[in-house]
């Protein structure tokens, strides 16, 4: 295909399975957005999702944060792996590694992520064990602008679902996860047609 000025870019850094990122690459293609996926890099060289993005022919870069002794050297590293590929957007989809403030404000306003659980409620990791445990009867996913605070950007949308009572917390997991291969590809379409 020709070069087109009009199209977005967006990269995708993932750190294992990329389910998201695969609804992301999905939902682009069926929908015709005036976006191309550039590339997906990991952090991790045995991410099942770089699979799925080499199947699509989507470009894919791994940038192993155990060959680097600092965050900051890793995060550096990352950014040089992103830049060639001039991203108008850079979407976390399951990718584990806190970020620096320097790497954080190099995209600010242009870093998404998703977060398992209605923000502000469960920042952090497990946040399907922190619903469970604090018994609540509504749980979700959160997609947030990403800032040098965890888990504290301005929150674009949010996904909610009913916790069971006989859920575990991969069945919560499983039933928050479908909801978030709807909601994150919604949420970049708002912001790619400039409704965000
Ligand atoms: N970075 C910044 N600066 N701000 C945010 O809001 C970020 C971020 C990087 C990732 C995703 C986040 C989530 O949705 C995210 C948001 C990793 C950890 C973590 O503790 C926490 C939250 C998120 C991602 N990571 C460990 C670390 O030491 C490593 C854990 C592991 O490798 O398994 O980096 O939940
Ligand atoms: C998703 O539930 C995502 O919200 C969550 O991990 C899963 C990744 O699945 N993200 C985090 O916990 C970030 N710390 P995926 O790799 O299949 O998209």
């Amino acid at each position: 295909m020709l070069y087109n000025v009009g199209m977005k870019n967006i990269v995708i850094l993932i750190s294992g399975r990329g389910s998201n990122m695969q609804a992301v690459v999905n939902a682009a293609h069926v929908q015709k957005w005036p976006a191309r996926i550039a590339a997906v890099i990991s952090n991790r060289a045995d991410a099942d999702g770089l699979v799925f993005a080499q199947q699509h022919g989507i470009p894919t870069v791994v940038v192993a944060s155990s060959d680097y002794a600092t965050r900051v050297a890793f995060d550096a590293a990352l950014q040089s792996a992103i830049e060639p590929f001039s991203p108008d957007l850079v979407v976390l989809a399951g990718f584990m590694r806190i970020l620096t403030p320097q790497f954080v404000q190099h995209y600010d306003g242009r870093l998404l992520n998703i977060h398992p659980s209605l923000l502000p409620r469960f920042k952090g990791l497990h946040t399907h064990r922190q619903a469970l445990q604090a018994n609540v009867t509504e749980h979700g996913a959160t997609v947030h602008l990403v800032t040098a605070e965890l888990d504290h950007g301005p929150i674009l949308g949010q996904a909610t679902v009913p916790v069971l009572p006989d859920d575990t917390e991969d069945t919560l997991a499983q039933r928050v996860l479908e909801q978030e291969h709807i909601l994150y590809p919604g949420v970049i379409r708002q912001i790619l047609e400039g409704k965000r």
